[in-house]
């Protein structure tokens, strides 16, 4: 009898999610939601998958890629795939699938949210609160910087950064943004106003990384960056760590440069608790949930489970990656 077709999932995630994949596949999942499946394991099981569905976290390499002698297809649930290796897959005519559209909304609030928290100071003065330190009022309490009808200046014109630009709107800000390429219904309908990337960080007052990490985009938020935004700038980024570089970003906060931040995402995640920026009390710092809202990440994982069906079933996936 032939065998079924072998999906290994490198990550627990609830079983209702994958009903469908059940009925057909022979499947098995790495069983841990906080830990990442082991690289020995991760080789073992990609020997003999058909399919594999993975996390930001897993590096999808060539050695991972060539251990998959029958590996027809990877879906990842992210829309970025920058865990994985493009060219290898796309040799060895390997599918690969993201998770683009049903993240959008979701990752553009909370890109927003940081924004917004970062800006008006809300963690500090939620845990000021906790803390028992508040015994009187004053005029300046806790204050912070205002959003509404200032400029807001978007590094990456995605999906998500046209949702971004959108909730912006509502805040009347003036909107910039930059690109590889000009979006001109963002320009018509959110009137988002096309500049350098020089000129962006120059005239906004907050500016906000959804760029994907490439080679053209790492660490294009470096020392010298940080030296031409405001001073009263606030930095936000949503997209990947490695687009900033760290101690400059750390330098630009303690000296002033900027006054700032609100990270989403880490150089090396999880960022560890004794790392400099977390110890700065301008630093909004949280664990990569962009798009972690309960109702996206299971269409995340409905989207995954069907262009992993999908391939293995000669149809079309809906979200391939381009190779
Ligand atoms: C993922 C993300 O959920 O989609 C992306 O690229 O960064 C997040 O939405 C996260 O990376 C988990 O894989």
């Amino acid at each position: 009898m032939k065998r079924k077709p072998y999906i290994f999932i490198t990550r627990k995630l609830p079983a209702g999610a994958l009903e469908q994949l059940y009925h057909s596949f022979e499947v098995s999942m790495w069983e841990s939601e906080t830990e990442s499946v082991p690289r020995d394991v991760l080789l073992k099981e990609t020997q003999k998958a058909d399919a594999l569905l993975t996390m930001l976290s897993d590096k999808i390499d060539r050695e991972v890629l060539e251990a998959g002698a029958s590996l027809k297809v990877v879906a990842n649930l992210a829309v970025g795939y920058d865990n994985i290796d493009l060219k290898t897959a796309s040799e060895r005519d390997i599918v690969v699938c993201n998770t683009p559209d049903v993240l959008t909304d979701t990752t553009a609030d909370l890109a927003f949210a940081l924004l917004m928290a970062a800006a008006r100071r809300i963690v500090e003065a939620a845990e000021y609160v906790k803390e028992g330190e508040w015994k009187s009022w004053s005029p300046l309490l806790l204050a912070g910087h205002d959003i509404h009808h200032k400029t807001i200046g978007i590094v990456g014109m995605g999906k998500i950064g046209e949702a971004l630009a959108k909730r912006a709107t509502g805040f009347e800000m003036e909107i910039l943004y930059h690109n590889r390429t000009r979006k001109p219904e963002a320009e018509e309908k959110l009137g988002a106003q096309y500049v350098s990337f020089d000129e962006l960080i120059q005239r906004s007052d907050y500016i906000v990384c959804l760029t994907p990490l490439t080679a053209q985009t790492k660490g294009i938020f470096n020392g010298g960056s940080f030296k031409k935004m405001k001073n009263s700038a606030i930095f936000v980024n949503a997209s990947r760590g490695p687009v900033v570089d760290e101690q400059a970003l750390y330098e630009a906060l303690v000296s002033g440069e900027i006054s700032a931040a609100g990270l989403d995402v880490f150089e090396t995640e999880p960022i560890n608790a004794d790392h400099p920026l977390l110890t700065l009390k301008n630093v909004v710092a949280l664990p990569h949930i962009g798009s972690s809202s309960t109702e996206t990440r299971m269409e995340m994982m409905d989207l995954c489970t069907y262009n992993i069906e999908a391939v293995l079933t000669g149809k079309q996936p809906k979200t391939p990656v381009e190779l």
